[in-house]
């Protein structure tokens, strides 16, 4: 089916800040919305968003990619077969013509790219996760759900980025929900019985008003328990240090505890936690230009925790192959505006699950009411999926996309579960 229009728009997200919309509209009348999500604690090495500048909106209006895609985009995508995606991804990156996706812009071509996925999904008259599939059994992911929010979601307030939960007894996507509903109050409910309750960071975590980093652990595991379940046997603790936020060079400055630590430190402390708490999961434990750091760390735990690569990987397969061969991380956290065009996502998916691998798709902190990435994780067979935490509708509306997914006639062959953690 062939492309007849490109339009695009600046909309909203749930910072209230400017994002880019793109709709794709086939010739037969179906059609897709593509939607550029924003991160907060962005990896170096991310494709370029494309930002104004200037005083407007902070300098984060988006027209200049809006005129990219108005004037470049548009007229080269009309005509094209839009079930070519790969096709269409390459001919976005040719046009942009820069290896960080600069010139245009990666919050414009990923916009344009997702919208192509959903027209020709649209157009197939599929869910977006089925069309993925093409057939394959697939099953829904793992979720790992914020508790507490941190790091450059809450100002700073406390240095780890994400306390989470990962409901490991779960049987089922909505099984899980239900149960990290359930500490999700529970830690409410301890915070307002401490008088620490504070609101909420920015992907609706509770307010980390903790004096200690480690204090956030405890609180999490008290959490669990005061929602009735066992840590560690039906509840889980996974955690982003996001360390690449507060360290370079192999100093790590954690301002909470006043504290600063080389990669050896880190990494004896974070062992710690792991042995002290039931943490199954640690993403970005050490910056991205540690690479030493994160292989020692992966060696000391890799057997028993899953090492996350975010910041490290950035959704690039070749970068997925190089830490395979030196031996860091065992996960790869996959983001869509990473990378640029779903083409270079799926295949820095395909690297990591080729290297053994487990995968993770990812939401970022700035987010809006699309639920494409609960698709992609699912048709994608990802394994597991983080979307921030259990509160707000641009989170909530993920999660309720996979209750549909999995409770609709034609459904996923099952719940990836616990067995998809590295
Ligand atoms: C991360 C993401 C999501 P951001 O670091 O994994 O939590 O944050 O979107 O701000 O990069
Ligand atoms: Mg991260």
């Amino acid at each position: 089916m062939k492309i007849k229009q490109v339009l695009s728009r600046r909309i909203w997200d749930s910072r209230g800040r400017p994002t880019v919309e793109v709709e794709v509209v086939n010739e037969d009348g179906t059609s897709g919305l593509g939607i550029a999500p924003a991160g907060a604690s962005m990896g170096t090495r991310e494709a370029v968003e494309l930002r104004d500048g200037g005083a407007r909106f902070k300098g984060l209006d988006v027209q200049n990619a809006l005129r990219g895609i108005a004037t470049e985009i548009a007229p080269a995508l009309a005509g094209r077969d839009v079930a070519h995606q790969a096709d269409i991804d390459a001919a976005l990156m040719a046009l942009d013509g820069t290896p960080t996706k600069s010139r245009l812009g990666g919050n414009a071509l990923i916009a344009t790219s997702l919208a192509v996925l959903h027209a020709a999904a649209a157009h197939a008259r599929l869910p977006l996760w089925q069309y993925l599939a093409q057939g394959r059994p697939v099953r829904l992911p793992l979720p790992q759900i914020q508790i507490f929010g941190g790091g450059a979601h809450a100002g700073r307030r406390v240095d780890v980025q994400d306390f989470m939960v990962i409901a490991t007894g779960a049987t089922s996507f909505s099984h899980a929900l239900e149960m990290t509903a359930e500490v999700y109050r529970a830690a409410g409910e301890l915070m307002a019985s401490r008088g620490q309750l504070a609101g909420v960071a920015d992907e609706g975590g509770w307010w980390p008003s903790f004096a200690r980093n480690e204090e956030a652990l405890d609180a999490l595991v008290a959490s669990i328990e005061k929602a009735g379940f066992v840590p560690g046997q039906d509840m889980a603790i996974a955690l982003d240090i996001a360390a690449s936020e507060f360290g370079h060079g192999g100093r790590y400055r954690l301002a909470l505890e006043g504290e600063e630590l080389d990669t050896d430190a880190l990494c004896e402390r974070l062992v710690r936690w792991t042995e002290k708490y039931p943490i199954v999961s640690i993403e970005d434990p050490l910056a991205e230009d540690d690479e030493a750091g994160l292989v020692a760390f992966t060696r000391a735990v890799g057997g028993r925790v899953q090492v996350v690569g975010d910041d490290y990987l950035v959704t690039n397969a070749d970068s997925v192959r190089a830490a395979a061969t030196v031996g860091a991380c065992n996960c790869a956290l996959i983001k869509p505006n990473q990378a640029g065009t779903v083409t270079e996502t799926l295949a820095a998916l395909e690297a990591a699950k080729a290297a053994g691998y487990a995968t993770i798709v990812s939401a970022r902190s700035g987010e809006t009411e699309d639920v494409a990435i609960v698709h992609l994780a699912t048709g994608w067979n990802a394994g597991q999926l983080k979307v921030g935490s259990f509160a707000r509708s641009e989170r909530m509306a993920k999660w309720n996309e996979g209750i549909r997914i999995e409770s609709r006639a034609g459904a996923p062959s099952g719940f990836a579960g616990r067995a998809a953690l590295a």
